[in-house]
């Protein structure tokens, strides 16, 4: 058996057994799905915007028509793709672990809502939804919205603009979420951090939490990140193979 084989059947095992498992994704779990990641250098006209400045407060302040297009855009592109068997095997995974008295949540750093498509249940979206706008006036929130936008920034009812309801850098994360996590971390016994580079803080400091409780951590990454020697199994891989491969070794027919 290779090691990458045996580190996914490792895996499998303490996954078939846990109480509480913690999950938390990225960009990778989507890629597959046709999203382009956080970090990947994007195509057409969005290749000459750097995403990392587009996604700040003081970006919108300078230039909000700029801003909301480029979200506007990730929203319609978004709304078009369907979940992948990465998304669909998570939500088995949350099935199986419930269905015998466990507990299971699903933190995404991901805005895209295609966990939700493909059926996982407890979700906890820390860095917002694309699919939510707020107004900046109100701070009132909406979702049925026309796409694309008639104007940018797109306008609420009352005139005030809007802006996606997403977590930019310098901003806090929502409170409930970041409770939610906390209370989740705090007693987990596995944690999976899943197509994410481990560079963005708070999310990144999640698996410290997580082995403070005493629990076994993996990564399953296409390639090491900053954070890796943290984990104790690392399978490399895309997640739509990776996940799919993990539910049947852990609750497939034949399970160990
Ligand atoms: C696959 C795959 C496949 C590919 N299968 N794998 C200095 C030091 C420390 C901290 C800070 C600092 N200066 C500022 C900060 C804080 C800042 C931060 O972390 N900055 C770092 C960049 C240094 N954080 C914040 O500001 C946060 N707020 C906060 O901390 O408040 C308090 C505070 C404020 C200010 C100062 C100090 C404290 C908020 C962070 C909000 C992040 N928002 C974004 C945008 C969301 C909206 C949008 O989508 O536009 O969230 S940024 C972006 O990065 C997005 C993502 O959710 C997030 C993480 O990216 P992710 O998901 O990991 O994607 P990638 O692209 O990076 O990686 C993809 C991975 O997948 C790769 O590893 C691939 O190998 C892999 N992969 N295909 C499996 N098929």
């Amino acid at each position: 058996m290779s090691t990458e084989t045996q580190q996914l059947s490792d895996l499998a095992r303490l996954l078939a057994n846990a109480k509480n498992v913690v999950v938390l994704t990225g960009a990778g779990v989507s890629k597959e799905s046709g999203i382009p990641t956080f970090r990947d250098s994007l195509e057409g006209y969005w290749s000459r915007f750097d995403p990392g400045e587009l996604a700040t407060p003081d970006a919108f302040a300078k230039d909000p028509e700029t801003v909301t297009r480029w979200y506007d855009e990730r929203r319609m592109a978004a709304l078009a793709c369907e979940p992948n068997p990465g998304h669909f095997a998570l939500a088995r995974i949350e099935a199986a672990i419930s269905e015998r008295g466990g507990r299971f949540t699903l933190l995404t750093q991901n805005v895209d809502r295609l966990h939700q498509r493909a059926g996982s249940q407890n979700v906890v979206e820390v860095h917002g939804s694309l699919v939510e706008w707020r107004c900046t006036e109100t701070g009132e929130r909406y979702t049925d919205l026309p796409a694309p936008f008639p104007s940018y920034p797109p306008r609420s009812p009352m005139n005030g603009a809007l802006r996606p309801n997403v977590v930019w850098f310098g901003e806090s994360l929502p409170k409930e979420a970041l409770d939610a996590a906390d209370d989740a971390l705090g007693s987990c016994d596995l944690y999976l951090a899943i197509g994410t580079s481990g560079v963005v803080y708070p999310a990144t400091g999640f698996v410290g939490a997580a082995k403070d409780a005493g629990a076994r951590a993996a990564e399953l990454n296409m390639n090491d990140t900053p954070v890796t020697h943290v984990f104790d199994f690392t399978p490399r891989g895309e997640s739509g193979s990776l996940l799919p491969a993990l539910y049947e070794l852990a609750f497939g027919q034949g399970a160990a």
